[in-house]
């Protein structure tokens, strides 16, 4: 195993921390489920855009990579690595008001978390058996959901026609992952093990081994955000009831990237902006005012369309679920303000 070629164009955190020293300590380590840093490393490596560039194969590789992870979680959540990780789901906390003029500007609301099995490998370490047998247990425990929460699991393997078209129509169905994916190792044995349960109001969806074990997501039309969180934490809590979640008191939830650690949470708003979409450093000073994320209105790594963005919060570990909600809010109230100005 060489040290990368790493050319001017890669700009990742891995590849500004991975020096040649540490690479030389690292290179000769592997965790329990035989994930190497090499491994990690491989889609920042081959994605010379990536901002991050690295990837967790397990919760181990937190331990045995910390030289390299350490110095990437606490510049990208700002967050240094002895402090303890603190969580808050009570929805009582928040202080998002659903203001009627809300809805002029936000069009849909969508707040999401990333879990994991404590017992399993994260998905770039995962094999077809272990992904398979996951999607067996959280499609089962999903189809005893009652009430507002009732719905159906579609795996992605043998997926009927007119349901995928229905899931596209939706913008519910996710492919196979991105390149950024493709190298970590997150889209081996597609589309086996993958699929996506929503209920009967397809306003609670869960991904089942995207870039993640599962991703529990609560989304609805318009600004009412409490009532968005509100119904997340009933479906994460239902959920906890049968699967352990991979935790940890300093990193929070393990997740496969390092930027979803600790509440895994990204609450995010499309919303109207068309006259800050002409100022787009003004946007980008509110935005890193509140510590939130730009993203287009079809995902990561997507473009803005008609002044409409994916408004979202950056932080997600060192901060509680209520903070990451609270960044988003009080970003937004401050936009609209912004907008109506302008
Ligand atoms: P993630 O949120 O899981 O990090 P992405 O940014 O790729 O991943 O978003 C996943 C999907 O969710 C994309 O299709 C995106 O268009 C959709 N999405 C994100 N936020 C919202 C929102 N507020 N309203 C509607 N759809 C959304
Ligand atoms: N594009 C990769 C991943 C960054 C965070 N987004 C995730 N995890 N979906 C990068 O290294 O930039």
């Amino acid at each position: 195993m060489e040290y990368p070629s790493f050319t001017q164009k890669h700009k990742s955190l891995m590849r500004k921390y991975l020096t040649n020293d540490i690479f030389k300590k690292l290179k000769t380590k592997i965790t329990k489920n035989g994930f190497t840093i090499e491994q990690a490393i491989n889609s920042g490596v081959k994605n010379p855009d990536s901002n991050i560039g690295i990837y967790a194969g397990d919760k181990e590789s937190y331990k045995i990579f910390s030289i390299v992870f350490d110095k990437v979680i606490e510049e990208y959540h700002d967050f240094d690595k002895d402090r303890k990780h603190l969580s808050n789901l009570n929805s009582e906390d928040l202080n998002t008001p659903y203001l009627e003029e809300l809805d002029n500007y936000i069009v849909s609301t969508r707040i999401r978390v990333g879990r994991n099995f404590d017992n399993m490998p994260l998905g770039p370490a995962i094999s077809k058996e272990q992904r398979d047998e996951i999607q067996s247990i959280v499609s089962n425990t999903l189809s005893s959901f009652e009430g507002s929460l009732k719905g159906k699991y579609f795996s992605l393997e043998g997926m009927k026609e007119e349901d995928r078209l229905s899931l596209i129509d939706d913008h519910f169905l996710f492919k196979a992952g991105d390149s950024y994916l493709e190298e970590a190792g997150l889209n081996r044995d597609w589309p086996s093990g993958r699929g996506i349960f929503h209920n009967n109001e397809k306003t609670f969806l869960v991904w089942v081994n995207e870039e993640d074990h599962l991703r529990i997501i609560s989304m609805q039309k318009g600004g009412n955000i409490k009532e968005v969180f509100q119904r997340l934490i009933v479906a994460i809590q239902n959920l906890e009831e049968k699967i352990e979640f991979s935790y940890d008191e300093h990193l929070g939830y393990i997740t496969s990237c390092p930027t979803n650690l600790g509440t895994a949470m990204r609450a995010s708003v499309h919303i109207k902006l068309p006259k800050l979409s002409l100022n787009m450093k003004l946007l980008e000073e509110i935005a890193n005012k509140h510590y939130l994320q730009i993203r287009g209105i079809n995902g990561e790594h997507s473009n803005s369309e008609n002044g409409i963005f994916d408004i979202s919060n950056k932080r997600r570990l060192g901060v509680t679920e209520v903070q990451c909600v609270q960044d988003m809010y009080d970003g937004v109230i401050e936009l609209i303000k912004c907008e109506k100005d302008l």
